[in-house]
Parts: C-alpha cells; sequence; structure tokens
C-alpha cells in the first residue's frame, strides 16, 4: 500500500477565515478585520485603500467566520466523524496579544486554542498549528510598521514564547508562516509601505529578513519548549510552466522560481540562496547579517516542508504572446491550452501536483506535508442541505492518485494530506462565502447571511473512506 501507516489524513482551516468572534475573549483588531468582500480587498491588502474601522459601506467576514470560535466542539464531532487523523487551524496573533506590544498574554486567548486543542486529542486528532496565517494586530501596523520595526521580532518572540509555553505538551506539529513566499513577495504584505520605490526596496529586504530570522527562532522555541515537536515551513505552489518550448520561456520560469523559493530556501537550508543575495545587489539593497543572526538561521532549519497546491499556471517572456491571461492562488500567468479551470478560472492540473511533490523533495530532501488540496467553487444544496457534489471528489480522487504514484514510484516522503476548507469557510482571496471546498456545508452567503447549519456532503462519506482505507479505496 502506498500510504504509510500513521499517514496523516485531515482538513485544514485558517483563523481568520472560519474563527468570527473578533470582539470576544479579549482578541484585539487584526488586519484582516478590516478586508471586506468584493472589489475592494485586494485594495486594502495592498494599503492602496484604508476603511475606518466603523465603515458601514462594506461587509467583512473576518468578524463573522463561519463561527468557528463558537462551534468548534460540533465541527471538531464531525471532523472525527470523518475520521481525520489530524487538522491543521491558525491562531489569531491577536487573541494572544491584542495589540501586539503587551508583556503579557491574554489568557483567555490561550484557554480557547487548548480548548480546540484538547477537544482534538479527545478524538485523536493530531493537531498541526499554523502559527502565522495572513493576520497580524492592526496596532503593530499602525504604530510599528509591521515587520518594518526593529521591535518586530521582541513581539513575535512573546507570542511564540506563549503558544508554545501553553500548548508545548500537547502539540507537536507547528507550522511557521502561511505561504510565506506570497507574504514576503511583497512589502505590503508585511506591513511595510514608502512612497520611495529604492525606500521601498530597502525596507522591504529588512522586513523579510525579520520574518526570516521569526523563523529560525520559532523552530529554536519550538524545539526547545515543545517535546518532539517538528517545525514545518508552508509554501504556496506557485508552479509555473514555460508557455513554450523557448529558452526565453524557460528563463521566465527560472526567474520567478527564484522569487518563489527564497524563503523556503532560507528554512530549508539556514542561509540566504546566492541569487537572492545578487539581486538585492542589483536594486541598490544592503543587507545587514549580524554572525549571530546567521548562526540563528544555520543552526535552526525545519524539519519538514509543507506546501498549499491548487493550480498551476504558464509564462511566457514575450511581452506581446498571443495567450489568455490564467486564474490561480496567489499569482496568475496565462492559461493553459491542455487543461480544463475551475468556476474561479484556475487551471486543474494533477500531474503538476505529481511534478510539484518530486521537485520539492529532491530541493530539499526533508519530508513533505500538502497541508492545502481543494476545489473551490459553488455547491447547489437541497431543502437539506446536501449537496451532490462528484465534480469535487473528482478533483481531490485526481490529486490524491498522483499523490500515491509519487510516494509509490517515486520514493517521495510525504507525511500527511489535509484538505483545504474542509468545512466550507469564507475564502481568503476574495472574502466570497460562495466559493466553497468543505465536505461539510454552512449555510451562510457572501454577506455574512444565514442559519450557519452544518450538513453533510456526498463527498463527506467518499472522505471517510478514503481515510477509513488509508488511501486504498478512492471510488
Ligand atoms: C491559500 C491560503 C488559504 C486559502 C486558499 C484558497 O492562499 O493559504 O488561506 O484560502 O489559498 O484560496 P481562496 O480562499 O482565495 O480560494
Amino acid at each position: 500500500m502506498a500510504f504509510p501507516d500513521g499517514f496523516l489524513w485531515g482538513g485544514a482551516i485558517a483563523a481568520s477565515q472560519a474563527e468570527g468572534g473578533w470582539q470576544e475573549g479579549g482578541r484585539g483588531v487584526e488586519n484582516v478585520d478590516l478586508m471586506p468582500v468584493g472589489p475592494d480587498r485586494m485594495a486594502v491588502a495592498m494599503g492602496k485603500l484604508t476603511l475606518p474601522l466603523d465603515d458601514t459601506e462594506h461587509v467583512f467576514p473576518a468578524r463573522y467566520g463561519i463561527d468557528f470560535y463558537h462551534r468548534y466542539k460540533e465541527d471538531i464531532a464531525l471532523f472525527a466523524e470523518m475520521g481525520f487523523k489530524c487538522f491543521r487551524f491558525s491562531i489569531a496573533w491577536s487573541r494572544i496579544f491584542p495589540n501586539g506590544d503587551e508583556t503579557r498574554p491574554n489568557e483567555a486567548g490561550l484557554d480557547f486554542y487548548e480548548a480546540v486543542v484538547d477537544e482534538l486529542l479527545r478524538y485523536g486528532i493530531e493537531p498541526l498549528i499554523t502559527i502565522t496565517h495572513f493576520d497580524m494586530p492592526q496596532h503593530l501596523i499602525d504604530h510599528y510598521d509591521g515587520w518594518g520595526s526593529t521591535r518586530a521580532n521582541e513581539f513575535y518572540r512573546n507570542y511564540l514564547t506563549a503558544v508554545f509555553g501553553r500548548l508545548g505538551n500537547k502539540v507537536k506539529w507547528w507550522l511557521t508562516f502561511n505561504e510565506i513566499n506570497l507574504m514576503c513577495s511583497m512589502g505590503e504584505g508585511l506591513g511595510v509601505f514608502a512612497e520611495d520605490k529604492q525606500e521601498m526596496a530597502q525596507r522591504t529586504a529588512e522586513a523579510v529578513h525579520r520574518v526570516a530570522l521569526a523563523c529560525a527562532d520559532t523552530v529554536r522555541l519550538g524545539h526547545q519548549m515543545c517535546p518532539g515537536a517538528k517545525v514545518g515551513c508552508m509554501k504556496m505552489s506557485s508552479f509555473a510552466y514555460a508557455y513554450t518550448c523557448s529558452p526565453a520561456d524557460q528563463l521566465e520560469v527560472v526567474k520567478h522560481d527564484h522569487d518563489m523559493d527564497t524563503m523556503i530556501d532560507v528554512q530549508a537550508r539556514g542561509y540566504y540562496p546566492r541569487y537572492y543575495l545578487k539581486a538585492l545587489e542589483r536594486k541598490g539593497v544592503h543587507l545587514e547579517i549580524t554572525e549571530e543572526e546567521a548562526r540563528l538561521m544555520r543552526e535552526n532549519t525545519v524539519d519538514f516542508i509543507s506546501f498549499s497546491y491548487y493550480n498551476t499556471t504558464c509564462l511566457s517572456a514575450d511581452p506581446n504572446v498571443n495567450a489568455k491571461k490564467g486564474g490561480g492562488n496567489g499569482f496568475v500567468g496565462l492559461q493553459n491550452p491542455y487543461l480544463a479551470e475551475t468556476a474561479w478560472g484556475w487551471a486543474i492540473d494533477p500531474v503538476g501536483f505529481r511534478i510539484l511533490l518530486n521537485q520539492l523533495y529532491d530541493r530539499y530532501n526533508k519530508p513533505l506535508f500538502v497541508v492545502e488540496n481543494g476545489l473551490g467553487t459553488t455547491d447547489e444544496p437541497d431543502e437539506n442541505g446536501y449537496v451532490d457534489d462528484d465534480y469535487r471528489i473528482d478533483y481531490l480522487r485526481d490529486h490524491i492518485e498522483q499523490l500515491e504514484t509519487a510516494i509509490e514510484e517515486d520514493g517521495v516522503e510525504v507525511l500527511g494530506y489535509t484538505v483545504w476548507g474542509c468545512i466550507d469557510i469564507v475564502s481568503a482571496g476574495t472574502g466570497q462565502m460562495s466559493k466553497r471546498y468543505g465536505m461539510i456545508y454552512v449555510d451562510m452567503d457572501d454577506e455574512g447571511k444565514g442559519s450557519l447549519r452544518r450538513s453533510k456532503k456526498r463527498s463527506f462519506d467518499w472522505y471517510r473512506k478514503v481515510i477509513a482505507s488509508n488511501g486504498a479505496d478512492l471510488q
């Protein structure tokens, strides 16, 4: 059998897309609370538009999510019924440090996560915790420029210490920053803003370096404070093909990969890749790395590599290429004429999944963990809330088959597989609820209206059988 004993089948969510309860338990305001559903969402994320906290023109889904904050017991019971071995969720930083710069943690926030962990363990489900999934206390952005601040590492260390201190004896699996390559690809994602281009480049590199140090700190403290802990990094897959076999197109792919690999290379190898340092030099950016920092990074590399995989894309060096723009997670290239697409225009590419698994394993020679994969689309429930989602089963089956082949035929070492949005949650990219990934339907619309009732889709029973047979029964 391809899947090893103890393979961690399960599902994944993130705090800002599921929890809600934004003003409960002492939680502070976060950047994600100010991101509305609809066309203004990305402008806010990019710092081009600032909405006041009391804005009434927009709907802000991170404030209510799917109310996991109050319903986690009911939801975890459903995950247990599916037979989950593992459940990935993230901690909202502002539940632990509401403003981010306090010296003592908010105990009520820690209580909440400990209760979630205890509930999972009660069913024998391993928690897999993303320490930071796109969120940051808004106070740190307003008053300290986020990761642009020289105090950012001190604040983050307090956060890590509080979380590991409370959960370290119960949780073995940890992830540093979600999709760190996306988060670090623009200064705006780090809370850094500057009018002048050169200044922005300099400040972004400094902020990125603080994030790299925070990752090393996470591994160091995680190993120190959590017995037997495994700490991994998390990459947005960003897999691109050359649009044609022209060498110029292939070179575009190499450059793109460099951009996307930097933060994973750092965490896996313990130092910056030369292509990154050369790129900084070309931009006239000076990055100072002290001997102590270099040692911290060198001595605290991650134990495994995790990643999200939804789609692939294509790149061309020709600005006038006759091809349509494609959609995709986090990064947009050209449409691939060989592949079908989802309703949101994301190319469906199960073989690309196998290729990526091979590439990552060849590059890092560390175990992999697939922590996000799934189909985001609309569902039509019947009057009982049941959804006949064969299309979702097809997507998942095709990907799991390729995963199996990568393990069995290519010898890739994989620790687990968690379906993204195993219960319907709010989309990170668009803020829509109508873009659903779940095997559990949640009755709520894009405005946040609905009964929030949970009901099973056809994929619920299908996934239960997949897990029960350890991947042998995919029918
Ligand atoms: C990744 C994120 C998730 C997630 C997923 C699907 O980028 O880590 O938070 O939501 O993609 O994207 P979307 O929600 O935009 O469909």
